[in-house]
Parts: C-alpha cells; sequence; structure tokens
C-alpha cells in the first residue's frame, strides 16, 4: 500500500501530542507499508542548524491558485525512519508558527488543501502509482484529504485527535475559491462546519480512544455510525525506558532523593505533572486546587502527609496557572516547584524516572499520552476517568491485583485530593512493594496493549474498510 497522511504537526515540529502521535505512527506503518507524509513545511527549511534529518531534496515545483493569485509552491522531501516527509513550502506555507495568528493559520490551511492535490499530481508520475488512502489528522487537513478524493478517488480516512467544532465562513471559502465544497447539510448559519463536513466526505471516521468516541458519541459521532471507529495510540516505550535513565541502576528512590535535591527539596513523596498548563483541557487548575486543599488541611492527610508531599510542575501555558503556580511554590516552599518551561524528551524522561506519582487531571482527553509515557517509566499515573486515560489506566480499585494508577472523576479537586492522600499514604508505608508492583504492572500493560504496532494493524484494517466497533458502549473496552 501506499499511504498518504496529512498534518500540520510532525517533529521536529510539535505544539502537542499531535506530532508524536502522528510520527510514531508513520515509523510504524512505515516498517509495513510505504508511507508519505505530507505538512506545512512551517520555515523548517530556513532554519539554519535544523533538525531536520538530512538530506532534504527537492521533489517539484507546481502553482496553485488561491484568490485573485497564482502561487508558486516547492515540495522538499526527507526521510525519517522508513517514512517520507514531503515539506511543502511557499511564502504562507513556511510561515513558521503552526496554528497562530488566526488569519495566517486559515491562509495556510487554504493553501495545503489546494497544494496537496498539486503534489498528487505529480506524483502520479513521479511514484508510477497512485496512492492507496489519504490518512487525515485532524480539522486543518480536512480540504486536502476531500480534493485528493474528489479529483483522484483516493479513499479518505479522517482521525479526530480532538473535536475542536472549527467554522469557517461560506465567503472566506468563497473568496479562496474553495465554494465548490459549500453543500447545505455542513452549514451552521452562514458558517461552514470543517469537522461535520469531513465526516460526512470521509470513507473512514476514527477518533483516539474508546472512551472519547462513547463521550462524544450524541454531540457528534452517532451521525456517522458504521464507518467509525477508534484506534489507540500508543508509546514509544523503548524510548520511555528506565533503562536509558542518567541513573539506571539506581534505586528509584534514590533517583528520587537526586532530583528533588536538584530542584532545592528535601525527599519526598514525588508528584509530577508534565505539559500544558490549561485550564479547558488539562485541568491545572483542578491540580492546584488539590495541592492547597491539602495543604491547608481541607482534605485532611494530616501532618505526615503534608510534611512528606512533593509536587513538580514541569510545562507552561496560561499565564493565570503560571503565576498561580509560582503562588503556591513561594507559599509552600518545602513542598513545591514549578518550572515553567519545556525540557525537552530526554530530560522530561529523568522526572517520570524518578517521581512516584503522575497527575493528569483533564476535564476531557481524547487520548493523552502522558499516562503511557509516566506507566512507560514506572511512574503511577493518578488521571481523570475521562477519554483514553480511562481506556489505558487500570484503576487500583477495580482492579486490585493488577492495577496500574487511580482514576478519579473529572472537574473534582476534592477527589483527586484524597487520592493524592491514599497514595501519600500507600507510598509511606509501601512495605508490601505494592507500588513496585503498580509500576511494574503499567509498564507490561503498555507494552503490549498500547504500542504503535498495534495501532498501525489496526489503522491498516481501516484503511481496508474492516475495523469495526462494538457497541452499545460499556465502561470499559477489551484491548482488540
Ligand atoms: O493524545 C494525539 C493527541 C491526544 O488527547 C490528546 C489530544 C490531541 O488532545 O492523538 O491529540
Amino acid at each position: 500500500m501506499l499511504i498518504c497522511m496529512a498534518t500540520f504537526e510532525h517533529l521536529p515540529v510539535r505544539v502537542g501530542g499531535l506530532a508524536e502521535a502522528v510520527t510514531s505512527l508513520g515509523e510504524a506503518l512505515g516498517k509495513k507499508e510505504d508511507v508519505i507524509i505530507f505538512m506545512p513545511a512551517h520555515g523548517l527549511l530556513q532554519k539554519e542548524e535544523g533538525d531536520l534529518p538530512l538530506p532534504v531534496q527537492k521533489y517539484c515545483d507546481f502553482r496553485i491558485y488561491v484568490g485573485e493569485r497564482i502561487y508558486p509552491v516547492s515540495v522538499y522531501c526527507t526521510e525519517r525512519k522508513g517514512t517520507r516527509l514531503f515539506l511543502l513550502s511557499n511564502e504562507v506555507l513556511d510561515f513558521p508558527q503552526v496554528y497562530a495568528p488566526r488569519d495566517m493559520f486559515l491562509q495556510k490551511m487554504v493553501h495545503f488543501s489546494k497544494a496537496v492535490p498539486g503534489l498528487i499530481n505529480i506524483m502520479l508520475k513521479k511514484e508510477q502509482r497512485k496512492p492507496d488512502v489519504i490518512h487525515i489528522n485532524d480539522w486543518h487537513c480536512v480540504f486536502a484529504g476531500s480534493l485528493a478524493k474528489k479529483y483522484f478517488k483516493i479513499p479518505f480516512v479522517f482521525t479526530i485527535h480532538r473535536l475542536c467544532h472549527e467554522r469557517i465562513s461560506v465567503q472566506e471559502l468563497n473568496e479562496v475559491n474553495l465554494s465548490e465544497l459549500v453543500d447545505s447539510r455542513y452549514l451552521e448559519g452562514d458558517m461552514f462546519n470543517i469537522e461535520k463536513f469531513g465526516a460526512h466526505v470521509c470513507d473512514f471516521l476514527t477518533t483516539v480512544s474508546y472512551s472519547y468516541l462513547n463521550e462524544e458519541w450524541r454531540t457528534f459521532f452517532s451521525t456517522f455510525e458504521g464507518k467509525t471507529t477508534y484506534v489507540w495510540n500508543g508509546a514509544d516505550h523503548e524510548f520511555w525506558n528506565p533503562e536509558s535513565l542518567k541513573h539506571a541502576h539506581m534505586p528509584r528512590k534514590e533517583r528520587r532523593k537526586l532530583l528533588l535535591e536538584e530542584n532545592g527539596l528535601e525527599d519526598g513523596v514525588l508528584f509530577f505533572n508534565v505539559g500544558r498548563l490549561d485550564a479547558a483541557q488539562k485541568g491545572i487548575d483542578i491540580l492546584l486546587q488539590a495541592f492547597e486543599m491539602i495543604m491547608r488541611d481541607e482534605v485532611s492527610g494530616g501532618s505526615e502527609v503534608k510534611e512528606n508531599l512533593r509536587l513538580i510542575l514541569l510545562g507552561s501555558g496560561d499565564h493565570f496557572l503560571e503565576n498561580e503556580a509560582r503562588r503556591l511554590q513561594h507559599e509552600y516552599a518545602q513542598n513545591m516547584r514549578a518550572i515553567i518551561s519545556y525540557l525537552g524528551r530526554e530530560a522530561t524522561r529523568e522526572y517520570y524516572g524518578a517521581a512516584d506519582f503522575c497527575l493528569i487531571p483533564s476535564n476531557f482527553e481524547p487520548f493523552g499520552l502522558v499516562q503511557l509515557e509516566a506507566m512507560c517509566m514506572g511512574c503511577i499515573p493518578i488521571g481523570s476517568r475521562v477519554g483514553g486515560i480511562n481506556d489505558t489506566v487500570l484503576d487500583l480499585h477495580d482492579y486490585p491485583e493488577r492495577g496500574t494508577g487511580r482514576l478519579v472523576p473529572p472537574r473534582n479537586a476534592k477527589a483527586l485530593a484524597r487520592a493524592m492522600v491514599e497514595m501519600v499514604q500507600i507510598a509511606l508505608r509501601d512495605d508490601a512493594g505494592m507500588l513496585e508492583k503498580m509500576r511494574r504492572e503499567g509498564r507490561e500493560h503498555v507494552i503490549n496493549k498500547f504500542n504503535w504496532d498495534k495501532a498501525a494493524d489496526r489503522y491498516i484494517l481501516v484503511y481496508k474498510n474492516k475495523a469495526t466497533i462494538k457497541l452499545p458502549f460499556v465502561n470499559y473496552a477489551e484491548p482488540y
């Protein structure tokens, strides 16, 4: 098969989990099939010491027609672990920011939508074959997929990594000569719903977890029953491996002590959170409230818990939350550190490899890679019972013998605080090695059930129109 994937994020361009997911999936598919990934160049070609795999070769040049103007497009190709990454470049597609500012981003989306069919037209000659499928990742690439389907009859698979309910005005579509796509079925007033349109025209619609599909079934997915399913993401367990840590052969508690010391804290039971500081999806406000509730005795843990509790936040985002985290760090200087930045994959791995627990208090989470990375590294997740977190973490209370973490209701600081207290207490009296067992179970669970090879196999079934979904939904999806 020749699989073409279209995306706005692929490593080294990373804004969120999409980059990690598409890159890893491409590599896994590339072991079995031919894979080409299309992405706007996002200024990568202009970077002096880019982290692009070399060499980068010119693939082709052509022109597109947008509004009143004709624009040149050049496509550059680079290879990475068995896949070819095609970077589509022109004065708009080269704009370095991926999604901002919005008008620039929309222009980029339009140029990309027109450039993809132009590129496929050239590929027909150069590759001497037609792609068997175009796999679109998120709404930004929907127009590209629908045009590839319309002009070349290429089956179009649409994966929703996160529903955004994104709309564009009919007038905007007219201005960029995309009015051929306008169809009254996808109109809401004079706005055109891009995800609905994509879901209607695609041949197969997927999302990234069973629970997310269930949570959004009534609001969105049920309309497309019959051609809709889920494919879980995976984790790169070779990279997220405790064996690769700087102090791999040191007992975990020693690594924790060292890392806390580096952060100016005394040893204690360490909770860790990594990622975007955001309230709407990631629920970081809930995490901060839960921490403060414990420290203020609003959730009783007693002085032993308070003395031993350590929290490190790693990430940046919402300025209000950044300041709130700084305030708490100031107030509880013996217990908390807020590292308002991103440290890169290797350094982040050191934190997972030392912390006892990873907090993932999302309000909703289509998949959420953090809980898998944490489990791979023996860092026990405490997360919300939503989306991919619900599918991948086995709650200790539901599975006393093979629990891999704790699940708590979303948007509930008190419940999170209680789970944290419970885990500190277990950690302090962990003579039976219960936490060690959970760490082992967690890594095994990810390696066996949530690996990218499995995801690739299931996507291949999707491409061949053979993936199924079992309805009605139950609480927990048995791994396929
Ligand atoms: O893991 C990659 C990611 C998901 O839950 C995540 C999200 C965006 O919100 O599939 O996409």
